[in-house]
């Protein structure tokens, strides 16, 4: 397999101003007619071949300036349409090819899903199209002529505005016309037809362009699609006010489609959507999925500018769109909704996906410097930690610097590719900043290590503070230059209330941010009296892993006082995860002892504080999840054992509050529903309340839950109490599933819960519970979605059942994956990443899950992007 290399770039030797394209599409037999409008590049010498992408295609027909050109001078495979020697001056080139989108299972290039015609461009499916310079730096201006049957596609949608439409006199087909003024690498193309049914509204810029929304969705589910037009809108609004950036063509769409391999795609103007990401109701949606759908329109509306009109010069630089995109979108959802919350959920998922793939062998740098599948890279790596990346920036430039190095940054690199070199340099220069060591940070792969000892002198009134940084091997980086990481830092006093920070090192503190730069630093403060309770990397403002040992009672005093939610937050889950670990010890021994109290009633005093926001009680109270023990355990790892000290560490909540909790599960959450920030974090509390309930010694435990199974009036509510349910075994688990699926038999974005939940059941019996599950008449292997509520739960969110000590959920695995691997890689190469942390398990779980991961490596006809991640976990 062949490994593309950073160090390799070479501006393109041709590049490509106009594309035409005619597509006739026909489900098996579509027509495309591809008009390029070629130039060699400025330095190209004559003579130079012209290579253009191909991806299992077939030449038709070749023109070369109107002429069909001699055999001996070109040469066309599927992978490839070479012009041996072209001509020195711009040139036309007319090329047709003949594809199929209906055996498009791939879903990737032109595919039907539900009889929709709609493509998927990024990373490289344009090259399934036609053959084409297909990489990010050649950008070119689009426009395309959709023709179709007029009842199998009454909706012809493509990139920019449309030109023209109409009949084709004396056939049953139409066209359409779209022209997309803004040049645009070939990921960005996009075009969908269909029988689609749509909701409008518009939005009219700041300078006064009236811009017409659509978003097109199966024909019944126009009452779904009010929150994501609201969301749109609300995203151009805030991208105006916020970063000072315009809509820039005359109609935005967005369209749903049921089958797609990841959550949505920017193409220009055409934005298509997984439907999972646009369709809400009380009635089917959960918050969750409420803020999902707010955050992904945002998301890809946002990359409009940031992705679109400056987009990346080759695929190593994906953070420079996608990190920047994320953190755009989690400040756009800050600013909806609690900034705290939003921050600690955020920090949960980096924390939950990005760290354990650091600590792994599919550890890469946020900007990979080599891939043998480009797909393989669009990872928490890129996407989140990408994001805490940019978020540093702001932190060590301030909020005002932060704003002109953006400014700057569109206002220099519009209209073009660009590198994280280039963005930088717009933040050096705006801030005047030396950002060479900040650099590390996106070619550094693993999660850096602070150990942080800190010594009080009364007689002096002086506090030191030595942060020491560390970072481990990962694959293809044995060793590691320091880093600079902002530790954003609070000096408590007793009464709780914070002290000034007096810093003798006034040039490596910015405020109540420390520079940390090299590998060890002491920092002095003066002013300090008593002892302080130490706050440390406050807001999580760096994305690292902090070794400070504060006491219990420290950690209680936190969690008390902190004027910072997220170290509150932080503080509850430290006492949590370290109570955790000494029960998860003593297991690991054969021992069980018993839970310390001091914790439990602190989070009792949590969940009473009615000062508190519901959502952050409900943070509080949320325990680490099995994975991220696992993480922080690190080896050697028993998912038995940790389960059973977590279960225990849930009993005993249950148990000593359960009282409150019944009480607060019956008054909390009643409104009608209405999906705001407020509301929803009500119902997130009483849905804790009710997971805890279920373990406490209430007598009625069970039919208080299975009566909000039963009388719940949102999706919300009823998940919640349908997983505790069924989670807990508890009595009316099995009704409430049957009535649930009779509820929702006919739609399947809600049928996923009700495979998920099973999935995730932390019970023996659970495995050939999903094997069964797949036979379910709502599952379809050929629908992602699916696939993932089922399988994919099951892989990632159900730890001691995927890891069974029999290795049978590993082997499942491996079946699953095999089985979809030739039909779909991508979705292959996505599930089968769930083996990533497997090294780390105990030695006989991790020489089943070695077995497993072997036979795969052994099968000769794996696709290209599932043995890349086999082969990397097994290097
Ligand atoms: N840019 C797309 C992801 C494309 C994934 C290709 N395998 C969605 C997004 O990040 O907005
Ligand atoms: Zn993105």
């Amino acid at each position: 397999q062949t490994v593309v290399r950073l160090e390799d770039y070479r501006p393109p030797a041709y590049l490509i101003d106009r594309v035409d394209l005619d597509v006739r599409l026909h489900p098996s037999a579509t027509r495309v007619t591809a008009v390029l409008a070629i130039r060699p590049a400025e330095g190209t010498p004559a003579g130079t071949p012209l290579v253009l992408d191909g991806d299992g295609l077939r030449l038709e027909h070749l023109l070369l300036d109107g002429r069909s050109p001699e055999p001996e001078a070109y040469a066309a495979s599927p992978v490839a349409l070479t012009l041996h020697c072209p001509p020195a001056q711009p040139f036309r080139l007319e090329i047709e090819t003949v594809i199929n989108p209906e055996a498009n299972s791939a879903l990737m290039g032109l595919y039907r899903s539900s009889g929709t015609y709609c493509t998927q461009c990024e990373a490289e499916g344009f090259r399934r199209i036609t053959y084409f310079l297909d990489r990010p730096d050649v950008l070119a201006v689009y426009t395309t002529r959709i023709e179709a049957d007029r009842t199998e596609a009454p909706v012809l949608l493509g990139n920019g505005n449309p030109v023209e439409a109409g009949p084709i006199a004396g056939t049953e087909r139409h066209y359409a016309i779209w022209h997309d003024p803004h040049p645009k690498p070939a990921y960005l193309f996009a075009l969908v037809a269909g029988r689609l049914a749509s909701v409008h509204d518009t939005f009219t810029t700041r300078s006064g362009r009236l811009v017409r929304l659509a978003i097109h969705v199966e024909p019944g589910k126009e009452d779904m699609c009010g929150w994501a037009m609201d969301s749109l809108k609300r995203s151009m609004a805030w991208d105006e006010h916020v970063f000072g950036l315009e809509y820039d063509l005359d109609v935005f769409n967005i369209v749903a489609v049921s089958d797609f391999n990841m959550g949505a795609m920017e193409n220009k103007g055409l934005n298509i959507f997984n439907d999972k990401y646009v369709l809400a109701d009380p009635e089917t949606a959960t918050d969750q999925d409420y803020g999902h759908v707010e955050a992904v329109i945002a998301h890809e509306y946002f990359h409009n500018w940031t992705g679109n009109r400056i987009t990346c010069r080759d695929w190593f630089q994906l953070c420079l769109k996608e990190g920047l995109t994320v953190f755009r979108d989690q400040e756009f959802s800050s600013d909806m909704r609690s900034r705290p919350v939003k921050r600690i959920a955020d920090v949960r998922m980096l924390k939950s996906h990005q760290f354990p793939e650091d600590a792994g062998p599919l550890a890469h740098p946020v900007r990979p410097r080599a891939y043998r599948e480009i797909n393989n890279f669009y990872t928490a790596t890129v996407y989140e930690k990408g994001a805490e990346v940019v978020r540093m920036l702001k932190t060590l430039l301030g909020a005002e610097d932060f704003a002109a190095g953006m400014a700057l940054y569109i206002r220099r690199h519009d209209g073009d590719a660009a590198t994280i070199e280039q963005f930088l340099a717009c933040f050096a220069e705006a801030g005047g900043r030396d950002l060479e060591q900040f650099a590390l940070w996106y070619e550094q792969a693993g999660t850096p290590r602070l150990e942080v000892t800190s010594a009080h002198d009364p007689d002096t009134a002086t506090l030191s503070l030595t942060l020491t940084q560390s970072l481990g091997p990962t694959p293809g980086q044995a060793s590691k230059l320091p880093m600079l990481i902002p530790v954003r830092l609070g000096l408590i006093g007793p009464e709780g209330a914070d002290i000034g920070l007096r810093p003798r090192e006034r040039d490596r503190v910015q405020g109540d941010v420390l520079l940390l730069s090299e590998r060890s630093q002491t920092f002095t403060f003066d002013g300090v009296t008593e002892r302080p309770v130490l706050s440390l990397l406050r807001g999580f403002s760096a994305p690292v892993t902090v070794n400070a040992t504060p006491s219990p009672a420290d950690l209680l005093f936190l969690l008390q006082h902190d004027s910072d939610p997220f170290n509150r937050w932080q503080a509850a889950q430290d006492l949590a995860t370290r109570e955790l670990m000494r029960l998860y010890a003593a297991r690991r021994k054969g021992d069980v002892l018993a839970v310390d109290a001091a914790l439990v009633s602190a989070l009792g005093d949590v969940l009473t504080d009615e000062d508190l926001d519901p959502a952050f009680r409900a943070q509080v109270l949320h325990l680490p999840g099995e994975a991220d023990l696992a993480r922080d355990i690190g080896r050697d790892v028993d998912p038995d054992a940790i389960l059973s000290a977590r279960t225990q560490l849930r009993h005993a909540i249950g148990r000593a509050h359960g009282q409150t909790f019944a009480s607060l599960a019956d008054r909390l959450g009643r409104r009608p529903f209405a999906p705001d920030a407020a509301d929803a974090g009500e119902r997130a509390l009483k849905g804790l309340c009710l997971a805890y309930l279920a373990v406490s010694d209430q007598d009625t435990r069970a039919d208080i839950i299975a009566r909000h199974a039963r009388e719940a009036d949102n999706m919300t509510d009823r998940i919640a109490a349908l997983s505790v349910l069924v989670h807990e075994h508890l009595a009316g688990a099995d009704t409430a599933l049957a009535a649930f699926e009779r509820r929702h038999a006919g739609h399947p974005l809600a049928m996923d819960k009700w495979f998920t939940v099973q999935a995730t059941s932390p019970h023996a019996g659970t495995l050939t519970i999903v094997d069964a599950l797949t036979r379910h008449p709502a599952f379809d292997w050929t629908n992602p979605n699916r696939v993932r509520a089922l399988v994919g739960a099951f892989t990632t969110g159900n730890q001691s059942q995927f890891t069974r000590p029999d290795g049978a959920g590993f082997v499942y695995l491996g079946d699953v994956v095999e089985r979809l691997d030739q039909r779909n890689p991508q979705l292959a190469a996505r599930l089968v990443s769930a083996f990533r942390s497997w090294q780390a398990l105990e030695p006989k779980r991790a020489a089943l899950a070695e077995g497993v991961l072997s036979k795969l490596a052994g099968r000769a006809t794996l696709s290209k992007d599932t043995r890349d991640i086999v082969e990397r976990c097994l290097a």
